[in-house]
């Protein structure tokens, strides 16, 4: 299989333009040809710092400065969260992602216990993913000293379309991030959000950046804008669940081998249109009754749907 990095914007508006037919047939054999175990990754989400974020994301029902209604609580205890972690494991996750509402990561006892918690998640023999803002290449190293297996940092959209969603920092800080995550040795979870009032093209330009990261980024969240009350993006209409489908195509054909995740959206979509997500290349779901502070499909739904679908979700190691 041909992995490419050069792709250019009019090539990858081609393959979103595709028909849906012809090109979630062609998503699907690629996606057959690069992904050998043809199973699903459950990912379990926990906040374990909620809100009060100075950040200003326009999406971000996290950010202090919007009043959506979420209580601000301050970094969790580790047996707290270890005992999360291994609920998430008894009901079949692989790997347990923890997010803080932070712009960035400050060194000092917070961090340390970030730490611990990333050892003990280890420890359950479960795959430890952090999202936690910027971090510097001292922080990334000591994130995979501990264990930490993935990192999620978002682009979110294109660069033009960046400030205005986001005024508080600029894309090269994702970008420079993302690379001292890539420097540590902890491979890398980066995708972003439809639905903000972007256009096609930033949606295209957003995964070739993506895609122009050698090597690829291993996994890809593909969320749909929930929109929170409160936040400056409240109002925004719907985007067509289509839309995710397009998106997830283009980047299984883009990123053949990424993991690409059916991220934030899915209570906005039914089985249907999850199970036309999953022949387009989705090849992960973030599952549990919630994301970080907003809602996600029940338990018992969503294993009633990888069962109809004959999907077999990844075993657990332990
Ligand atoms: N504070 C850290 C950061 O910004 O990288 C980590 C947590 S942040 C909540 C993680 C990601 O969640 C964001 O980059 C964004 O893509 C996604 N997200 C946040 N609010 C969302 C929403 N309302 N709808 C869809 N995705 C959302
Ligand atoms: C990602 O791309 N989506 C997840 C995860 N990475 C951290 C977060 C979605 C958050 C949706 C809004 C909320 O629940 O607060
Ligand atoms: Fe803060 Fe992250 Fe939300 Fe932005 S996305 S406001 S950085 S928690």
């Amino acid at each position: 299989m041909y992995i490419r990095h050069d792709w250019a914007l009019p090539g990858v508006r081609a393959l979103r333009d595709l028909p849906l037919l012809e090109r979630v047939h062609r998503a699907q054999t690629v996606h057959r040809e690069a992904v050998q175990e043809n199973k699903v990754p459950l990912c379990s989400l926990l906040s374990i710092k909620t809100g009060g974020c100075p950040e200003d994301c326009a999406y971000c029902p996290q950010a202090a400065r919007y009043h959506t209604g979420v209580e601000a609580q301050p970094l969790m205890e580790t047996p707290d969260v270890l005992a999360a972690a291994r609920s998430a494991r008894d009901a079949g996750a692989t790997r347990f992602c923890m997010g803080a509402a932070w712009r960035e990561v400050k060194d000092g006892p917070q961090f340390d216990r970030v730490l611990e918690m990333v050892r003990g998640v280890r420890a359950l023999r479960l795959e430890a993913c952090c999202t936690l803002g910027m971090l510097t290449s001292g922080q990334a190293r000591r994130l995979k000293e501990a264990g930490c297996t993935a990192y999620n940092h978002n682009l979110d959209t294109s660069r033009a379309a960046y400030s205005s969603i986001i005024t508080t920092r600029e894309y090269d800080d994702r970008l420079r991030t993302l690379q001292n995550v890539r420097d540590a040795g902890i491979t890398i979870c980066s995708g972003g959000i439809i639905g903000m009032g972007e256009s096609v093209d930033d949606r295209c330009e957003m995964l070739r950046t993506l895609a122009a990261q050698d090597p690829h980024p291993e996994s890809v969240p593909i969320n749909m804008l929930v929109r929170v009350a409160g936040t400056p993006l409240a109002e925004r209409p719907p985007v067509s669940t289509l839309e995710m489908v397009r998106m997830i195509a283009t980047a299984r054909l883009l990123m053949p081998r990424a993991m690409v995740r059916l991220s934030a959206g899915r209570m906005q979509m039914n089985a249907e249109a999850q199970l036309l997500c999953m022949m387009a290349g989705a090849n992960s779901i973030f599952f549990g009754e919630r994301l970080l502070t907003t809602g996600n499909p029940e338990l018992a739904q969503d294993m009633a749907l990888l069962a109809a679908a004959g999907i077999e979700a990844l075993a657990p190691q332990a």
